[in-house]
């Protein structure tokens, strides 16, 4: 890529520190893909006993938590499996990563020391056993802190307030309730905890062999950081626990250098001494990265273990519902998000419930069954969601005539539907709200939609979605963008270091990326009107009996 005047034989390594896994991508200096990588949570580390990369505690209603120091193993099998393939390390320029958002790790007192003389003889985990003074890190399906997002809003002004100030109103996932709630439940393990990190920079702590700063992207999902000048908020943090400043470090840009890399790797894996560290952001972010998402036409559908969907925005509007963060490459615009907590999981309940646990009868179920699905309507709430906030429970719905018009008809509630009218029912259900929700927030309707994520390789989804939204459904080759975007954001971060100041990332600009084929267009498009204007109307009623659930039932 000589006219970015990367040098030829560079690699740029990106992980995403996700859920359920652990993955990797490679990238040679032409920005293409040239390796992957995955270690699975469940599988690979099952001493860890965790379901889905997470516990659920059947004690505590809606914590959930996933073991620090199964991701510091991950990250020494990941780096063991590329030694055994005989990876050049040496050939590294620059590191980055993606992690799941909001997820929060607290280091003991001492562990500085632990991580700045790390022995390149031993694995990572032997060393890290005794560095966290919480042994489970809360993590982005947690909702056990409702209590505290109340009074952090209190605490502001207000819900609304609060999304001004910090990009979103208070979440439960959100690391300054769960700090808040440590400090509450815990204060002697509060005390005892010398840095607070997400996983985005507790994973690059890991590489740099001492704290990482915060970046400024995923900080936005904190509820602690004021959005416009980029610092920590001082009214958040007084409204969050005492003396969190100190334990929280300093902000940085996305696509700072974090740091050195630690001499650990160069002597355990022979990468050069020269290996940039680029500041790991959280998992969506890197995706919009990763996907080349750069025109406010453009909205992106991730599939993953959450669903989220996101697009750019050129300011910030307070909202009730999305979640505004700085745009990771770019120093003037942001992000704007919906997220969903029934995603994959869900998905695969249905299937397993519905079609066998397989994917082909699931996809067969949503060939067989007409679009609009009889006016059959399903809620399915496997997990307490996240928008909108109800709690776990499935709710289904038949429209009394729905072949005429759906707004405004009655409905009566059911007990179930048949098999595929369930699998169409829980799909449709998804997309309309991603829709319903994504105009409610004022995103203009998307020119194109870039899919990722594991369920984005399941072709009648993405028909789907190009029917629900009306428009055309781009795909990635590889549904893993956030580490594919790590990697890019390595390169960008490498580049920005290189040139001795930001540089907008030249390959968002041009039609570079789109020529390496990282994405593809699929045959199937949207253009059929009267189905979309039907939808509308679904869509509609959709939000309609939602909104009397969360009356009903909602945590809002
Ligand atoms: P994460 O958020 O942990 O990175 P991924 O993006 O890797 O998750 O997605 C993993 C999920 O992809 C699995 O939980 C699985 O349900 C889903 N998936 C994989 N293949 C298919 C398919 N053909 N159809 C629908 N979903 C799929
Ligand atoms: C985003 C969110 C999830 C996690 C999943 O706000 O909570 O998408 O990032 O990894």
């Amino acid at each position: 890529m000589e006219d970015f005047s990367i040098p030829q034989n560079s690699l740029f390594l990106g992980f995403d520190c996700s859920t359920q896994s652990l993955k990797a991508t490679v990238l040679d200096a032409n920005l293409t893909i040239v390796g992957t990588e995955i270690v699975n949570f469940d599988s690979d580390l099952p001493h860890y006993k965790t379901k889905d990369g997470v516990y659920r505690d059947p004690l505590i209603n809606g914590r959930i938590v996933s073991p620090t120091l199964m991701w510091v193993e991950a990250l020494d099998i990941i780096l063991e499996r590329f030694k055994r393939l005989n990876f050049d390390f040496a050939k590294v320029a620059a590191v980055s990563g993606s992690a799941q958002q909001h997820g929060s790790v607290y280091w003991k007192k001492g562990s500085a020391k632990i991580l700045s003389s790390l022995d390149h003889k031993k694995s990572l985990v032997d060393q890290l056993h005794d560095a966290f003074s919480v042994k489970e890190s809360p993590i982005w399906m947690d909702c056990s802190s409702t209590q505290q997002c109340r009074a952090i809003e209190e605490a502001i002004g207000g819900a609304l307030e609060l999304s001004r100030l910090t990009g979103s109103v208070a979440h439960e996932r959100y690391a300054g309730p769960q700090i808040r709630k440590i400090f509450e439940m815990q204060p002697e393990v509060y005390r005892d905890t010398e840095r607070i990190s997400l996983v985005s920079s507790f994973m690059a702590s890991l590489w740099i062999g001492g704290y990482a700063c915060t970046d400024h992207t995923d900080g936005a999902g904190m509820n602690l950081m004021d959005i416009q000048s980029r610092e920590w908020s001082k009214v958040a943090l007084e409204a969050t626990a005492p003396g969190l400043e100190e334990k929280l470090g300093k902000l940085a840009p996305a696509h700072a250098v974090a740091g050195p890399l630690a001499s650990y790797y160069v002597d355990r894996y022979n990468f050069s001494k020269k290996c940039l560290v680029i500041q790991w952001s959280g998992d969506n972010p890197n995706s919009l990265a990763g996907l080349t998402l750069n025109t406010p036409g453009d909205l992106a559908i991730s599939l993953g273990t959450s669903d989220t969907v996101f697009g750019i925005a050129n300011y910030h509007k307070p909202s009730l519902e999305g979640h505004v963060f700085p745009n990771p490459v770019d120093t003037e615009t942001y992000m704007v998000m919906l997220v969903y907590k029934n995603g994959s999981l869900t998905r695969e309940d249905v299937r397993n419930r519905c079609a066998n646990g397989s994917w082909d009868v699931f996809s067969d179920y949503l060939r067989q069954t007409p679009p609009l699905n009889g006016g059959k309507i399903g809620f399915y709430y496997k997990e307490h969601e996240i928008l909108p906030p109800l709690p776990v429970g499935f709710h289904r719905y038949i429209l009394d005539n729905y072949s005429d018009s759906h707004a405004g008809v009655n409905e009566h509630e059911v007990a179930q539907f048949d098999p595929p009218s369930e699998v169409r029912a829980l799909i449709e259900g998804q997309l309309l709200s991603m829709r319903g929700h994504a105009e409610r927030l004022g995103l203009p309707p998307p020119k194109r939609i870039i899919a990722t994520g594991g369920a984005s390789a399941n072709i009648c989804i993405l028909s789907s979605i190009a029917s629900i939204f009306g428009c055309d459904v781009y795909t990635v080759q590889r549904p893993d963008s956030a580490s594919l975007g790590a990697a890019l954001r390595a390169a960008h971060g490498w580049l920005c270091n290189e040139k001795g100041n930001f540089v907008p990332i030249p390959w968002m600009y041009t039609d570079k990326l789109e020529k390496t084929s990282l994405s593809c267009k699929l045959a199937e498009t949207a253009g059929d009107e009267e189905l979309l204007s039907q939808y509308t109307l679904l869509m509609k009623k959709r939000l309609e009996i939602e909104n009397r659930l969360v009356q009903k039932l909602g945590r809002r």
